[in-house]
């Protein structure tokens, strides 16, 4: 299913005075401010995120997963779900394959789909984190980090595989996420886990094409109940900074333990220039994969204010960041989920973009404690969805992306095209 501009349109018309209305009114309430309108609206039109290939379907948990008719039964449909997203939202433009559960047996016709709704390939992500069919070794106990040799080869050679789909593809990035650690005290010996991975990491470093990035994710816990190799974002820092320039990490939201600062992580990561990958999600928990903001907005936003300052203030030549969203979904339909997940990121970036950052900076001076919370919440508790809505409309997408979808029945047009029993690769 494509959407056609038109259906998108004549949806938009009915609402379109009572946006010029909202809009006219916040931007004469910024100019007063000295703020200017029409620069975060470019902003916010020129942010993408990227869709991974596993978060099309409906995920589940380790106690059941309950389907959603017409999910995507293979690449192709995935990218035309991402097509349906982009189309609505506009901030969708691009995908992120996961190998191996979305391998292109035919990568031009795949990369020729993309084009054609407007996609680009954003990182590849290995997986040595289950076994598939045909395996030689198995990753029960270790990939990247385990104390045999033939399972860390063969956990390099899926790397060097993966980065081989990317080329095709056009992807100049590469995500090693890994489930390596030990679920119970005397496992493993943390060092020579972290020296091995450290050396597999190197290896896979070695096949990086000149123009493409490494990104290292973290993660506390999980699958492994007691250590994970690469647990948080020094540990990640330090891996990265052994492989060389092209090696960043990468901040997962989920991947913390509760109520870590997760934006001071973010300043910290930037201020290094090592920042490489974003993943957003949100959790109440642990690693929840709840929608983007739907938990705790605030420090979104105080995520995007860091992340916004480190883009302003880029001494250390951060690159631009890899963003994608990385969650589940239980019970909503996946593509009304992630059009909120989407909005939310945007939402967030918007408020970091009203923050007087001269201002807060004076006040941290003079130690105005107060002025300085008062000068954060104020960009918080501004309603900025004219500012994001106008974004959408410049780029023809739909004021209302989650109202659209509804009315253009777009899942009942999905169920009648791949039926109502299929299920979708992934989490
Ligand atoms: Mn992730």
């Amino acid at each position: 299913m494509k959407l056609e501009l038109n259906q998108i349109q004549d949806l938009n018309k009915q609402k379109a005075a009572e946006q010029a209305e909202h809009f006219g009114f916040l931007k004469l309430a910024l100019d007063k401010k000295g703020i200017d309108a029409e620069a975060i609206v470019q902003k916010l039109a020129d942010f993408q995120v990227a869709i991974p290939s596993w978060a099309l379907g409906s995920g589940g948990t380790r106690f059941g997963r309950f389907s959603t008719g017409g999910q995507p039964v293979n690449l192709e449909q995935k990218i035309e779900d991402i097509g349906l997203l982009h189309a609505l939202t506009q901030t969708a433009g691009a995908v992120s394959l996961h190998i191996p559960w979305d391998i292109p047996t035919d990568p031009a016709a795949t990369k020729q789909l993309a084009d054609s709704h407007g996609i680009v390939f954003d990182a590849v992500n290995s997986n040595t984190f289950q076994d598939q069919e045909g395996q030689v070794e198995t990753y029960k106990y270790g990939s990247l980090a385990d104390r045999q040799t033939a399972v860390r080869e063969q956990a390099v050679a899926h790397n060097t595989e993966v980065i081989r789909y990317g080329k095709l593809l056009g992807s100049k990035s590469l995500t090693v996420w890994l489930a390596d650690g030990a679920s119970f005290p005397g496992q493993n010996n943390f060092r020579k886990s972290l020296q091995n991975t450290q050396r597999s990491l190197q290896e896979i470093y070695a096949e990086l094409p000149a123009d493409w990035r490494m990104f290292i994710e973290y993660k506390p816990y999980e699958p492994s109940f007691y250590s994970t190799v690469i647990q948080d974002w020094g540990t990640s820092l330090m891996l990265a900074e052994g492989c060389g320039e092209k090696a960043f990490c990468l901040v997962d939201l989920g991947h913390h333990l509760p109520n870590t600062n997760i934006e001071q992580i973010v300043a910290t990561l930037m201020m290094k220039g090592k920042l490489g990958g974003f993943h957003f999600n949100d959790s109440k928990y642990g690693d929840d994969d709840l929608t983007v903001g739907s938990i705790k907005p605030y420090q979104l936003f105080l995520i995007f204010n860091e992340l916004v300052y480190g883009m302003n203030h880029n001494e250390a030549n951060n690159p631009p960041l890899a963003w994608m969203i990385d969650a589940s979904h239980n019970i909503k339909d996946p593509l009304e989920d992630l059009i909120q997940s989407l909005e939310a990121i945007q939402l967030a970036y918007a408020q970091a973009l009203l923050v007087d950052t001269p201002a807060l900076e004076a006040a941290q001076a003079d130690n105005d404690v107060v002025l300085g919370q008062e000068l954060l919440q104020d960009a918080y508790r501004t309603d900025v969805r004219p500012l994001i809505r106008e974004a959408r409309l410049r780029r023809n997408g739909a004021l209302n992306p989650i109202t659209t979808y509804r009315s253009l029945q777009v899942r009942d047009h999905l169920i009648k095209e791949r039926g109502l029993k299929t299920v979708a690769t992934g989490l």
